[in-house]
């Protein structure tokens, strides 16, 4: 991802009044305190201290007169993906992208994002890991409204902590994560100590994630066919204040709630209007949108490092495997690591992030996978799924002589 350019409309600029201006006019409740860093926190004599998630910069803050912000348009759109070549599906993308843009930016400077919803759905962008102030969260009837049909929603946060992290819908995750609202968020630090232990001059960002295209497509279509009424909605404030209630379930708390099933309001989960339902049955896996064989390739060189970024964007664990190697786990969720662990396979959680270093110390073409089975088939035929390979450059002037060979059957 990284090496690729960035398809996101990008403007960084000093903040002037203007932009506090605007935090107030965004109904952020952001304090005037100063922008001088939080206490320092003493190193316990185990290493550990409780108190050392203490962001750098109290998060409800607004930027400050000579403080950099970067602005990023992001646009929510109904799109055609392809998975692989023969699978298409509906999705829900951020500039056109599945998954959206990857958005890299430096530590303590601020993120000012200006998200358009083109869709007839409602959307947020939920910004994971990140100490945002609390109306910046994205969550839906949580802290902000969703964010509906053309209405624009202003993401004003400072980038810390560093590190690996990733965005996404909080609306409806079960179906618009899969469908394709998900992408990196990549802090970088002032000082990197990963560079600094294991320099780097490549790097790839791999977001894993899984899909279930029967049941995106079914939704997805449902969806499109709601439109009409969604349009008609948002053409009469009155009339979409009524549905939105009855549609999307909202109460005052959970007394209403309750109130309101004892008094005949079928909930949404309710057989009878549910019908028979079944969890998603994933069959396509992906790194970055895309099945094997469809993935990018890991480029290295001999004695070369390269850091690769693992993000646990989908609802399944994936457990990334590498042949003929090992590697150092050096971050989890954006935090290096005090004591970096080698291994030659990493878990991969939902909502988790992992870096690691790869060094390039054995030439040739090898497989990188989860190794949970399943996720190397597309839709029960091997191979697929959450597969690249990590290929060096100069494998052939080292004497490796291995067939190129793409295989979709076995
Ligand atoms: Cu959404």
């Amino acid at each position: 991802m990284s090496d690729k350019s960035n398809p996101i409309s990008r403007r960084s600029f000093l903040s002037t009044a203007g932009v506090s201006g605007l935090a107030a006019s965004m109904g952020v409740l952001l304090k005037g305190s100063t922008a001088q860093a939080a206490a320092k926190t003493p190193q316990s004599t185990n290493g550990f201290n409780p108190k050392d998630t203490v962001p750098a910069y109290p998060p409800r803050q607004s930027p400050k007169a000579g403080e950099k912000v970067h602005e990023f348009d992001i646009e929510l759109d109904i799109s055609v993906h392809e998975i692989v070549p023969g699978i298409k599906i509906h999705a829900f993308t951020y500039n056109g992208t599945y998954p959206g843009p990857e958005i890299r930016v430096p530590e303590n400077d601020w993120v000012l994002v200006n998200f358009k919803n083109k869709t007839a759905e409602f959307h947020t962008i939920h910004w994971h890991g990140i100490m945002v102030p609390n109306e910046m969260d994205g969550v839906p009837n949580g802290t902000q409204w969703g964010v509906g049909p053309n209405q624009t929603f202003k993401y004003l946060f400072r980038a810390q902590p560093a590190g690996t992290h990733f965005y996404h819908c909080h609306n409806m995750t079960n179906l618009h994560v899969q469908a394709g609202m998900f992408g990196a968020l990549i802090i970088e630090p002032k000082e990197d100590p990963i560079k600094k232990l294991f320099p780097y001059q490549r790097e790839y960002t791999l977001c894993l994630s899984e899909v279930d295209t029967i049941m995106v497509e079914s939704q997805m279509e449902k969806m499109l066919k709601e439109m009409t009424m969604m349009k008609k909605m948002n053409e009469s404030p009155k009339l979409m204040k009524e549905m939105n209630g009855r549609m999307m379930g909202w109460f005052m708390n959970k007394k209403a709630f309750v109130d309101a099933v004892k008094d005949g309001y079928i909930p949404p989960y309710a057989a009878s209007r549910a019908g028979i339902t079944k969890p998603p049955n994933f069959n396509f896996f992906m790194i970055n949108g895309k099945s094997y064989p469809m993935t990018d390739e890991l480029m290295i060189r001999s004695g070369e490092n390269i850091r690769v970024r693992l993000v646990g964007a989908g609802m399944m664990p994936h457990f990334m495997h590498l042949h003929g190697h090992d590697f150092w786990h050096v971050s989890q969720d954006g935090s290096p690591l005090a004591n970096p662990v080698r291994m030659n396979t990493i878990p991969v959680f939902p909502g988790t992030t992992s870096d690691i270093i790869i060094q390039g110390t054995n030439p040739g073409f090898w497989h990188f996978h989860d190794h949970s089975d399943l996720s190397t088939t597309n839709n029960g035929s091997f191979p697929g799924g959450m597969m690249t390979m990590l290929m060096y450059e100069d494998a052939k002037q080292n004497g490796v002589n291995v067939p190129e060979i793409v295989q979709v059957s076995s």
